[in-house]
């Protein structure tokens, strides 16, 4: 039915810890190189924060995430596994993960894919809408950290929830935009919210 509520879940720094899984894997690298503690971290791009920090750590940064394995090895944020998976089970209700892979092919997408399979199972594959363009696909809402989600479309059809990270928790954001401060907090009342 055209009644259903469609959430769109982003991955990184929602569902997966990339801030986390990037700070362990950096240091063991540069354990020489200076970092940004994650209580440190503003703005979204941690290759421009490093890259503040020390022009040839821009570089070095990049190549953790570039790396084989990275965004396998995430670890789920808490509750967010859970979390999906309830929604999906909720009556009219269809939850698709909806992720921007990076540029850098090589092992991003296939592995935001093995990630889903580990975690969520084989048949949740059939939920993954990989983009670099989220203005692009229709749903309720869209439950994302980055601050400003930009695209081809102007006017998208999801309301952007925006989903604390250590990023955009200093963040002001205007009135009418709303938060989810973790998965302990009531996303059910969000998606409540929105139905018919
Ligand atoms: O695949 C992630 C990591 C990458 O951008 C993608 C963000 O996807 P969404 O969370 O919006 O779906 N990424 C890349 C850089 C720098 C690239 Br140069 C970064 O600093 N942070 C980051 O998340």
């Amino acid at each position: 039915s055209d009644r259903r509520l469609r959430v769109l879940v982003d991955m990184d720094g929602v569902l997966a810890d990339f801030e986390g899984g990037f700070l362990k894997k950096y240091r063991a690298r540069y354990p020489e190189e200076p970092f940004v503690t994650l209580d440190d971290r503003r703005g979204f791009w941690v290759s421009t924060q490093y890259g503040r920090l020390r022009s040839d750590l821009c570089e070095k940064a990049i190549s953790i995430w570039e790396s084989k394995d990275f965004f396998l090895d995430l670890e789920p944020l808490p509750g967010g596994v859970e979390a999906v998976k309830e929604m999906a089970r909720m009556d009219e209700t269809d939850v698709f993960i909806c992720t921007s892979p990076i540029k850098h092919y090589k092992h991003c997408p296939s592995e935001k894919y093995a990630w889903v399979e580990k975690h969520l199972g084989h048949d949740f594959l059939e939920q993954v809408i990989l983009t670099r363009d989220k203005t692009l696909i229709t749903g309720d809402i869209l439950i994302d950290d980055k601050p400003d989600i930009q695209g081809v479309e102007p006017k998208p059809a999801w309301e952007h929830i925006l989903f604390t990270a250590c990023h955009n928790k200093h963040l002001s954001i205007s009135p009418s935009q709303r938060r989810l401060l973790s998965w302990s907090d009531d996303w059910r009342a969000i998606l409540d919210s929105k139905r018919q």
